[in-house]
């Protein structure tokens, strides 16, 4: 691996390979290195074996793109050896179900004149041969072989490409060129090394039995690419083989982007930012705990919060991850003499904002800066954001009620509700619950009920952020399923004072361990969002878990599910007119959640269906019939690529042809 060509992409660690910026705590991508083991097609006498289908297999890769950019490298080739199964005279038995190479090699661009021996010609030297296709090819080739499969006879494939079921011979390559498709045919000799642009439709042919080792990588000029893969892969029907995102795409472009803005000296969050390399313990990847800042319960797992040496940022690791540290003995320590919050204290609120002490170099004096409380834990520790004066520097730091006076101190003076228009109704609220009189109880004074209210929920998207936890309040019951972060659910919402409470979905940001958590609410239109609290108690009122909707394993009657198609213009959002689909139904007062077969029957609604859905685009037919008589008459959706899917809300179905 050491001896890659163009390193800054190739390697795993290269300037220019972006999987580079991921941190180490996003799961890898696999990018290889793999091995391609390949049979040899070719025997001495210029002809292809007739072979089984695994080793006709074997002794090609069919027609396919790759989500990322590949270098393969020829590492070793076996000489041409007469087969111990009969040779095929003449026509040969390679690649998948519908293309052979079966005129022993014709080279692209010869104008149909086959320059017989060709192949063998390559054999005594070369190891496989490669054709590959530009990128802008590959719609052309896809409506090229569905055309080649209706000839045939053949149900139409999931996706052309991406089955991996064809190989382009002569015979296709030729028909191709006449329609203006023209793609690189050439062999890979041993120690050649092939470069395969992300979305170049390519496919090989082992003119010999030999060895190939092949590394992705994702190059700054293709991530455009590996982005629209995704997507297509995303796309293709439930259990295809290439529906997954082996490459963590947007992960890996959000930290491209972060990477380059802490570059160019823009404040990138922690959460974003690149540390030290790790150290390798026999053979293991270690990075050092610098302390443990705060504990939770995630599910009913145990798990810390670890600020990392040399890392400007702390994650959330499973207790596991941390047995036998110091850092986990030193936490424990500091919780025993931390466990009882003072009854007199003044608990800090989110958002909060409070001073801590702060020494910008070891040179200078330290001094006092403005922070904000961020998040405040049961037992009186609380994260907060601390912002240089000067604008230069921000981080977040976790402080305890112990260390008040210390560490961090109050503000003498609160700033008045006057000043920050904007942030009235938040103000307002926060005041409720710190401005508590210190020489009564201090604990907030909000209950959960106050504190929803404050903060807008059943009210309208009006304010931004929501209030902290109360310590003290009752846990859930046992029994109570547990939230996990990043979990979606409902929370009931009205646009306006008018408007009636609709449920939209929530992504649950920070669940606590007296079962409150905090959520991010999106409006359906996109036109806002704004993140708050909810508790236990509140479910059933002000949220409620999603109901599961998994499309059924199979499609209904007489159909298989079909792939999306490109969904960007008018023109093919009008296509879909007259088409079945599937589409998901929450419970409603006489109806099951499940999947419903309707017709797509009108492109583009009016105001007044606009009301049930906002974000509608199509009406939908459904029919008695084919609903059990769940359904019937008209309904607004909106279907669009983002909510295509299994576990989304729509599938398009293609009627099933006489031979499936
Ligand atoms: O060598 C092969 O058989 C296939 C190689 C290939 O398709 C790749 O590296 O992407």
């Amino acid at each position: 691996m050491r001896a890659l060509p163009l390193a800054a992409y190739t390697k795993r660690d290269g300037a220019l390979n972006l999987a580079s910026k991921l941190p180490r705590y996003c799961l890898p991508p696999d990018l290889g290195p793999k091995m391609y083991l390949g049979f040899g097609a070719l025997t001495p006498e210029g002809r292809f074996v007739r072979a089984s289908t695994s080793e006709r297999h074997a002794a090609g890769t069919g027609l396919h793109v790759d989500i990322a950019d590949a270098v393969n490298i020829l590492c070793h080739i076996e000489p041409l050896r007469a087969p111990s199964w009969a040779p095929r005279s003449g026509a040969g038995g390679l690649g998948g179900p519908v293309g052979t190479e079966d005129d022993g090699g014709t080279q692209d661009g010869a104008a149909g004149g086959p320059s017989k021996g060709w192949l063998l010609g390559e054999g005594q030297t070369g190891g496989a041969v490669w054709d590959i296709w530009h990128a802008d090819d590959a719609e052309t080739i896809c409506a090229f072989l569905n055309r080649v499969a209706a000839e045939k006879g053949l149900p139409l494939p999931a996706h052309p490409i991406h089955d991996q079921t064809f190989y382009i011979n002569a015979r296709l390559r030729k028909r191709l060129k006449e329609e203006g498709v023209v793609g690189w045919r050439f062999v890979q000799r041993l120690g050649d090394a092939v470069f395969i642009p992300c979305g170049c439709p390519h496919q090989v042919l082992n003119l010999r039995s030999c060895i190939k080792v092949a590394m992705d990588f994702v190059s700054p000029e293709h991530i455009a690419r590996c982005l629209a893969h995704t997507e297509q892969f995303r796309l293709l029907p439930r259990g295809h083989g290439r529906r997954q995102d082996t490459l963590s795409t947007k992960s890996v472009l959000l930290h491209t982007v972060a990477h380059a803005l802490r570059t160019a000296g823009v404040y990138v969050a922690p959460g974003y930012a690149l540390g030290p390399p790790p150290t390798l313990v026999g053979g293991e990847v270690e990075y050092s705990v610098e302390y443990i800042a705060a504990e939770r319960m995630k599910g009913n797992k145990l798990e810390y919060n670890v600020k990392w040496l040399g890392y400007e940022e702390w994650t959330w690791e499973p207790a596991r991850h941390l047995k036998n540290t110091k850092a986990l003995l030193e936490w424990q320590a500091k919780k025993q003499q931390n466990l009882t919050v003072p009854e007199e204290w003044v608990w800090p609120v989110e958002g909060e904002g409070i001073e801590v002490e702060v020494a910008v170099s070891e040179d200078t004096p330290p001094a006092w800066v403005g922070a904000e409380v961020l998040v405040v834990l049961v037992d009186g520790t609380f994260q907060a954001r601390i912002v240089l004066p000067d604008g230069s520097d921000q981080w977040e730091d976790w402080f305890s009620w112990k260390e008040e006076g210390k560490d961090w101190r109050r503000r003498a003076q609160q700033p008045t509700a006057e000043g920050a228009a904007s942030c009235l109704a938040s103000e307002s609220t926060h005041s409720n619950a710190t401005h508590a009189d210190s020489s009564s109880k201090s604990v907030p004074t909000t209950t959960s009920q106050e504190r929803t209210e404050g903060f807008g929920v059943d009210q309208g998207p009006v304010d931004q952020g929501g209030g902290p936890p109360v310590p003290g309040a009752p846990p859930p019951p046992a029994g109570w399923k547990w939230l996990h972060e990043g979990e979606t659910i409902e929370v009931e919402v009205a646009a306006s004072e008018d408007a009636p409470a609709v449920w939209v979905t929530a992504e649950v940001l920070i669940a606590l361990i007296d079962g409150s958590f905090q959520a991010r609410i999106v409006l359906p239109d996109g036109s806002d969002q704004w993140d708050d609290w909810f508790s236990w108690q509140e479910e059933g009122s002000d949220w409620r878990r999603r109901a599961k909707r998994e499309a059924p394993e199979e499609a209904p009657e007489g159909f298989r599910y079909a792939t999306c198609p490109r969904l960007e213009t008018d023109e093919d959002y009008r296509k879909l007119v007259g088409r079945k689909v599937l589409v998901a139904h929450e419970r409603k007062k006489n109806l099951e959640p499940n999947w419903y077969m309707g017709r797509i029957k009108l492109f583009g609604v009016s105001a007044a269906w606009k009301k049930t859905c906002p974000s509608a685009n199509f009406i939908i037919k459904y029919s008695k019939t084919e609903t059990g008589n769940a359904l019937d008459g008209d309904s607004a959706i909106e279907l669009a690529t983002h909510n295509y899917g299994v576990d989304e809300w729509w599938l398009l179905l293609d009627p099933l042809l006489p031979e499936e």
